[in-house]
């Protein structure tokens, strides 16, 4: 079987909730305190899922984290009735539904070993976050448990920060050729913090043992960041040997180009200009934050949010690309704006792993069966409305816990119940 490209998108846990921890991250910002619905999100989220195996593309998914996280709790010498209102929506963010801060990914025709290697991001700049890993990394270690062909890694250690995929891109003319490993981080944001270091990318590039002519570290333009783009893939995103990306995205376009021209056969660049969608614009629609993705007849396909099409500069400049017979061939419209108010668009709900799907575990695999019974658990266990001021409420508490509890079962993926 060929590598394809699996998307994992993070299925949105029970706990899903508005409590405004992510500094710099506009969405986040302006919607805390909002009331929120976890039961619809997780159906937006499996909608998505199925439209994308209807375009004929390779679905994976990882499950919600232990929420509230009483491990980390008990680290912090505390517990759900003892501790303060801000520790507790720190352990009860579902957070890890942004898949794409789940690990950093080199498939196996970039590495010196011939394996896929991932490394599970320690998101230690945000602490709903920092606490992350460990679940994920129990995770990874299940679906890539295949030693021949993965090899999975613990996180950098906490000095450098580092948010996985959502700041690397991979661009190749296909999947089984090496590609070119492009690491994007931040310098500074001005008022916000960058929070991907570059140190931690290099650290990455070695453990992946990747070649270093066919690595490049490039930083995210101090613009980009002030304007509230906490992570590259809300400014860029890369599909075969295609870049798409904001005029303002990286600080040194120029160079960036220049080796992507050099090294990538049939590289191709997409630029939005300024003059066209300003940032903010960009920003807000999250037209970036698409999944640019290869359909199986060969043609590209950009999946938007739907507040892409709300914004008239977006959709105005999508409609032209589409008439001049751009990269982007296709353009589908999804609707996740349960995430979105956090910040999270198509792109942040999935990790993709470019694979042969036949060494992942399949219990991590999903089709519009299993999707079918994961929504009946959800729309039975999942709670419908959650209001800040309610996080620490022991019915509340206990609801979030049954919802995965079921969720684990029906997957047969108890032997995750704890972490
Ligand atoms: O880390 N939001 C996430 C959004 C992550 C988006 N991911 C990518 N761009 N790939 C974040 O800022 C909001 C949580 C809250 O406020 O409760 C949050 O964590």
């Amino acid at each position: 079987m060929p590598i394809v490209e699996i998307n994992f998108d993070g299925l949105i846990g029970p706990s899903h909730n508005y409590a405004g921890l992510s500094f710099g991250n506009l969405a986040a910002m302006k919607n805390a305190g909002a009331v929120s619905q976890p039961r619809a999100a997780a159906l937006q989220g499996i909608a998505k899922m199925r439209s994308n195996i209807a375009l004929g593309l390779t679905q994976g998914m990882f499950l919600p984290h232990p929420r509230p996280n009483r491990a980390w709790l008990t680290q912090l010498s505390t517990d759900v009735d003892s501790a303060s209102s801000e520790l507790l929506a720190n352990a009860m963010s579902a957070s890890p539904m942004w898949a794409a801060n789940a690990a950093t990914v080199s498939p196996a025709p970039d590495t010196a070993d011939g394996r896929c290697h991932l490394t599970v991001a320690n998101l230690r700049t945000m602490p709903h976050r920092s606490h992350e890993w460990p679940n994920t990394l129990a995770q990874l270690r299940l679906a890539f448990g295949n030693e021949q062909h993965f090899a999975v890694h613990g996180p950098v250690p906490p000095a450098f920060g580092d948010e996985g995929a959502a700041n690397h891109m991979r661009l190749t003319p296909s999947h089984e050729a090496p590609g070119l490993e492009v690491f994007v981080y931040g310098v500074a944001g001005g008022a916000f913090p960058a929070r991907q270091h570059v140190e931690a990318f290099r650290a990455i590039a070695r453990v992946h043992r990747l070649n270093p002519e066919r690595t490049l570290f490039a930083a995210q333009s101090e613009e980009a960041i002030a304007a509230g783009a906490f992570h590259n893939d809300v400014v860029a995103v890369a599909n075969g040997p295609v870049l798409f990306a904001h005029e303002q995205a990286f600080a040194d376009k120029a160079a960036l180009l220049d080796t992507c021209t050099r090294l990538v056969p049939g590289f191709e660049y997409v630029e939005v200009p300024a003059a066209e969608v300003p940032l903010t614009d960009a920003i807000s629609s999250y037209l970036f934050n698409g999944q640019l993705v290869t359909l199986p007849g060969g043609e590209m396909a950009l999946i938007v949010p739907s507040e892409a099409r709300e914004t008239a500069s977006v959709w105005a400049w999508l409609q032209r690309h589409l008439a001049g017979n751009g990269a982007i061939r296709r353009v589908e419209v999804v609707d996740v704006r349960q995430s979105m108010a956090n910040g999270g668009g198509p792109a942040c709900l999935r990790l993709r792993v470019a694979c042969d799907p036949a060494t992942v575990d399949p219990r991590f695999l999903v089709d519009d069966a299993k999707l079918d019974r994961m929504a009946e658990v959800v729309a039975s266990h999942w709670p419908e409305e959650i209001a800040v001021a309610d996080l620490g409420r022991s019915s509340l508490i206990e609801a979030v816990e049954s919802a995965r509890a079921q969720m684990l079962d029906l997957l047969d993926l108890t032997q995750l119940a704890s972490g």
